[in-house]
This record gives structure tokens, sequence and C-alpha cells, in this order.
């Protein structure tokens, strides 16, 4: 990767390109338990591109979120006064259909110059035939899709710099790199063979991404912090960046990259196939560098770790709490300040058990826990109820917020009267163990994991409801899509009695007076001792006082946000029950897949395929090509 990064350099030194990456995002999506970090943190994934495009030389580039830029139209877009030469569109799998907007609204750009579109993220990574348009009569598309990370693209971009001629259109250099079999060699991409009339006949796939694994070798996060387009409501783009002072006003969450992958295999989940069974990590000091800089340019406070299960790899962890907390001991006044969150497992929490003040120290402030269903009846991971309590008691003593991710199924009851069992008794005992917010996702199925395929065939998953299609924007895991529940509305009602259990005016009142998050830790002093020292006394006296406030308060102020989004999200999902409750419930038979036919570069079954997709046959102008 850094030999790479290094050519790249060099190589783009003699290009003018300018780039615009924008991030498609369905506002129909705005549910319970995402609401705040779905607009209120700039997304990892496009930022991270961003920073390895600047890093690459390509320092003409803009990162657009459509959540903070809305009526964004890619066909409007001007950078230094022209049409950008490349575009690149990220999308998780449940904003596709503004992903396809995007898409679509780019290749109204007359085709002499139109921006080479590459599409990535987390919906083309599983399914990139979702790109490409199947209806011959109706053609948009973007040229390439990347199923992979940061490395893919720059082995992308080198070799069609490699063949570009001076200024000449980056589409046309990648359409020559196609048709002359260059792109064959870089793992990770999937491109259209096109016929005379410029329909799609076939998608060939360039087989699975090369993953990095040593993660220090990514670029800064700080480059692509810088990149941001300003919030608003044209569809044209300003004329520069947000600058750095202001970036925290609009993502006051800074997301970075720690750890990647879970050494648990859970059938339901897609991480450990996409992490090719691999656990990877920075190491301590680059990730003290990084909050080090993000703090000094865009002044971060709060930070959140994209990691899957930041306790996976104990070693690893203790590495990076390690170094973290040292800093803090050293009087560093970034690492002072900040405070983190993650992701970890309950089993995971517990085997560090004796080193989470390290990890307090280095900033961790909460945790979420793959909690699941405490029964261990839907999987069984070392979270059943003895587990989890022990855990939340060990984190609060630490100082560290648990916040538990539950999910609902078929099997469990919304109250049951005896044991653990009922989706309520969970969430009480859970309240009662100190938690102060929960996430309840209904159990969907997920592209990439194990039991994708069958929650298909095995008629799970609802293709429509009272004539009504599933919609992808649907996957939110707070629709009841798929179930073998004969009263399914039932299941959705559970997901709102949930949340109405965990928020509502009772708690309310009684978080003003019993809070849950008074814990010592989030009163403490956040500034090193001398300079403390230094302060009037009636300074120090009112910090003290708002630290104690502000700690009290916590756990009202959540209960209200919490109430706020349940009628928000009551709203958005009641049509919803009305059509569950109307039946008429058409199930897939099959995981839906490429209508397109798919290979891979030398013929072979496409590596990206699900089963059902037609193969494509390579032909023989093709083996001339490559002869
Ligand atoms: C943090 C996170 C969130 C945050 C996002 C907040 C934010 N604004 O950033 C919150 C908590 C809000 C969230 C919510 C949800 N999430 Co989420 N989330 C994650 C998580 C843990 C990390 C994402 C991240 O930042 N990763 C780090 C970055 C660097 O990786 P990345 O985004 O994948 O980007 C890399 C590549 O994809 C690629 N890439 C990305 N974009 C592009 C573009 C181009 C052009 C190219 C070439 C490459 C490229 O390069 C990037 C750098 O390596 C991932 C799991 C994971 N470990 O990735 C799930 C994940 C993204 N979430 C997922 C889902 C399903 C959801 C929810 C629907 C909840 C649910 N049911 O699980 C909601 C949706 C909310 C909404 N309305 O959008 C799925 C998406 C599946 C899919 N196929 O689309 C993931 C992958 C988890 C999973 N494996 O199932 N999530």
């Amino acid at each position: 990767m850094s030999r790479l990064r290094l050519r790249l350099r060099n190589l783009s030194a003699s290009h003018d390109v300018k780039t615009v990456i924008a991030y498609a995002f369905d506002p129909r999506t705005r549910v319970l338990p995402f609401l705040y970090a779905d607009l209120r943190m700039a997304p990892a994934g496009v930022r991270a591109i961003g920073s390895a495009l600047a890093d690459a030389g390509f320092h003409d580039t803009r990162i657009v979120l459509q959540q903070w830029n809305p009526n964004f139209r890619p066909s409007q877009m001007r950078l230094g006064g022209r049409i950008p030469d490349l575009f690149l569109v990220s999308s998780m799998r449940l904003h596709s259909a503004q992903c396809e907007s995007l898409i679509r609204d780019a290749c109204r750009i007359a085709p002499g110059e139109r921006p080479l579109i590459i599409a990535g993220g987390p919906q083309v990574i599983y399914e990139p035939w979702t790109v490409f348009s199947a209806d011959t009569g109706d053609r948009w598309g973007a040229d390439v899709a990347v199923t992979g990370e940061e490395y893919v693209l720059l082995e992308l971009l080198e070799v069609l710099l490699s063949v570009r001629a001076k200024n000449e259109p980056m589409r046309s250099a990648f359409q020559r790199a196609r048709d002359t079999g260059a792109l064959d060699g870089v793992a990770g991409l999937v491109y259209a063979r096109k016929n005379a009339q410029d329909v799609t006949e076939q998608l060939v796939d360039t087989g699975i991404q090369r993953l990095l694994g040593d993660l220090d070798e990514l670029p800064q996060p700080a480059l692509g912090y810088r990149l941001l387009e300003p919030p608003s409501k044209l569809p044209t783009l300003a004329p520069a960046a947000i600058p750095s002072g202001m970036v925290r006003r609009h993502s006051p969450v800074g997301s970075l990259v720690f750890t990647q992958g879970c050494r648990f295999r859970c059938s339901f989940c897609p991480i450990p196939a996409y992490n090719q069974r691999q656990q990877r990590a920075k190491s301590g000091d680059r990730i003290a560098d990084e909050i080090e800089q993000l703090f000094s340019e865009f002044d971060f406070r709060y930070f959140f770790g994209t990691d899957d299960n930041f306790f996976a790899d104990k070693a690893r962890a203790l590495d990076i709490a390690g170094t973290l907390a040292r800093k803090v001991d050293a009087g560093s006044r970034p690492h002072r300040k900040i405070r983190w969150a993650t992701e970890a497992t309950i089993h995971d929490t517990l085997a560090l058990g004796e080193h989470l003040a390290t990890v307090r120290k280095a900033g961790v402030w909460a945790l979420w826990l793959g909690v699941e269903d405490m029964s261990g009846a839907l999987v069984k991971k070392g979270q059943e109820a003895d587990q989890t309590l022990e855990a939340f008691a060990l984190l609060r003593r630490n100082g560290i917020y648990p916040i538990p991710m539950l999910m609902h199924h078929d099997a469990q009851p919304l109250v049951s009267w005896r044991g653990n069992f009922g989706l309520l008794n969970q969430l009480g005992m859970l309240r009662k163990a100190g938690a102060l917010y929960t996430q309840v996702l209904m159990l969907t199925p997920a592209v990439g994991s194990k039991s994708y395929e069958e929650c298909y065939s095995s008629g799970l998953a609802y293709e429509s409801v009272d004539g009504v299609a599933v919609e992808p924007m649907m996957a939110t895991g707070t629709y009841v899509i798929a179930s073998q529940h004969p009263r399914p509305w039932l299941r959705q009602l559970n997901i709102l009695a949930a949340y109405a259990y965990f928020f509502n005016p009772l708690r309310f009142f009684a978080a003003l007076v019993f809070s849950k998050s008074r814990l010592p830790q989030a009163m403490a002093e956040t500034t090193a001792p001398e300079a403390a020292r230094q302060r009037p006394l009636w300074k120090r006296i009112m910090r003290r006082a708002s630290r104690i406030l502000g700690a009290h308060l916590g756990d009202a102020a959540i209960q209200a946000a919490g109430m706020v989004g349940l009628a928000q999200t009551t709203l958005r999902t009641i049509g919803w029950i009305r059509h569950l409750l109307r039946g008429n419930i058409r199930r897939y038979t099959a995981a839906p897949g490429s209508r397109i036919p798919m290979r891979g570069v030398d013929g072979s079954p496409a590596s990206h395929a699900l089963p059902g997709t037609p193969q494509a046959v390579r032909k023989t102008d093709d083996l001339n090509r490559v002869a």
C-alpha cells in the first residue's frame, strides 16, 4: 500500500484530475436507534476514500454527504469551474434508491464530458450488480464498481493514469484500459461489457479484493476531513470545502478506523466473510497520532471507533488502550480531552475485565455491546444474562457506559412471565443494570452473512406485503420484513413497545432524581492537574458544578431524545403496521441476485454472483484481445 501510494503520487503530479465523492443517504431511513449518528457523524468510508485520493495527489477532491446536501445534483457539479473527471458514489444497501438516482443524474451529462463513474461502499461490495441497469430500454449505470477498499481504488487509478494521454477524459482512458484487459489484474472490480448498441450484456468480475493487512499503511484521516462540502440546499457545489475550524460544528463526532473484524462467526452477520476471517488493526502509536492531529486541526472531542469488536484481539486492544492511557498520564492535552465509543462483545469485555480502568483512561466513554438475546435462544457467544450483567457492572464501575444492542426474533415473546426470555424482561434487566440507551433491531437478512440465502430460499424474507414492495430502505432493522410469525404486525408493535418501555415520561422523571449517568469518572476533570490548579478558585468550583450537573442530567436528556426518536419512528412505521395487518404477504423463494449475466475474467463463475445468477460466456473477441 505504501509503495502504491508513492507511485500514484509520482503519476498524479502530471495529471490534473478533479474528483467528487458523494455519500448516498435516503432520509426515509431516519428511525431509532440511529437518529443523530446518521446526520452528525461524517461517515468514515467516504472520508477514507477522500483521504486516499488527497494522499495520492488528487487534491481537488470534494466529499458531498447527501444527508447535508439533499438537493445535490451531479449533473450540475463543477469543481474549479469545470465538470470533474471522476464521480465516485458510496452507498449502504438501504440508501440504494438515492445511489441510483445520483448515478442516473450523472449519466445525464453529455457522454463526451461525463466523468468516470465509480461506485463503491457496503452496497457495492456485496451486490455490485445493483449499480448497473438490467433494463435494456433504460440506460444508466456506473462505469465500474469497486468491491473493495482504498487499495483497490488506488490500484485502478494507477492503471488508468498509466494509459491516460495528456488531458484525455478519464472515461475514455478507462474504456481503453477495460478493452485491452488492463483492468483484469486488479482484483475487486466489476465492470460492464456492452454491445454495439451500448446495452450491457454482461458484468465482468475481477475477483475478491486483496485486503490491506496493516492498517497503519492507510493515509491519515485528517486529509479527508478537509474535503467536506458545506451543508446546503443547493444542487451545486460551494467554491470551497468546510474550513477546518467549522468541521466539528457539522460533525461533532469523528469516526475513526481502529480495528476491523471479529472472531465470532454468528450466522446472521457478514463481518467475518467481509474481512476474509482476518482481524486487522492500527497500532496504538498510529491511533494516538491520528487523534492528536484531528484534535489540533479540527478540535474533535468525541470519536466513534468503527470497530466490529474492539476487544476481539486482546493484545491489540491493550496496545491501543495502553498507548492512549500513557499519553494521558504524560499530560497530553488532546488525549486527556477526547472521549470515544466503540463496539465489543460481552465475552471479550469480561476477558479484559482487569484492564478496563486503562481502557477508560484511554478515553473510552461508552461501549455498544452485542447482547442480541440474553436467553441464548438466538446465538450463544457468552452473552447470557449472568455474563451480560457482570459485564455491565464491571464497565460502570470503571466509568464506561454500557449500551446494549438487542435483536428481536420470531421465537421471542414481548413479555415472559418467568425467566428472561421476553424482550421487555431483558430490557428491564439491562436498564436496571445501568443501560442509558438501547438498540432493538428486528432480525433482518444481512447480505454476505452465512444465513442470507437461506433467509430467502426458506421463504422468511418478504417480497411484498399488501401489494406494497419491500424496498431496500426498509432494511434498517426497524421494519418487519422477514418473519414466519403468523401475526407479523405484532412483531412490529413489539419493536415500538420495546422503545416505549425504555424511553418514556416516567423514566424521564425518575432519571431526574435517580440518574444512571452519574458515574464518578463522568465528573472527572479532563484538564491536567497542574493546568487546573492555575485557574482561579471560583472557576474551579463552577467547572466542578457544571460537570456534576452534566453527568446527572445526561440520563434524563437521553430519555427526552429517545422519546422524540420514538415519535418519529412510530410515524414512519405505522403505515407498515397497517399493511402487515392486512396481510397478503408474498415471500421470496431465492435471494435477489443479478439479472445481468456475470462471469470472472477467465470465464469462470463471478466471485460476487449469488447462486442463480446467469453465467456469462467469455466471447471470442475478448479472447483475441487478451491474445
Ligand atoms: C459506524 C457504522 C454505522 C453508523 C454510521 C454513522 C456514520 N454516519 O458513519 C451508524 C450507527 C449510524 C450505522 C447505522 C446503520 N448501519 Co452501520 N455500520 C457501521 C460500521 C460498524 C462501520 C462503518 C464504517 O465507518 N466503517 C469504516 C469505513 C472506513 O469502512 P466502509 O464504510 O466500509 O468504507 C470502506 C469500503 O466500503 C470502501 N468504500 C466505501 N465507500 C466507497 C466509495 C467508493 C467509490 C469506493 C471505491 C470505495 C468505497 O472503502 C472504504 C475504506 O476502506 C459498519 C461495519 C463496518 N465495520 O464497516 C456498519 C454497516 C455499514 N452498517 C450497516 C447497516 C445495515 C446499518 C443499519 C441499517 C443498521 C443495521 N440494521 O445494522 C443502520 C443504517 C442507518 C442509516 N440510516 O444510514 C451494514 C451495511 C450493509 C450493507 N450491505 O449496506 C454494515 C456494513 C454492517 C454490516 N456488516 O452489516 N452504522
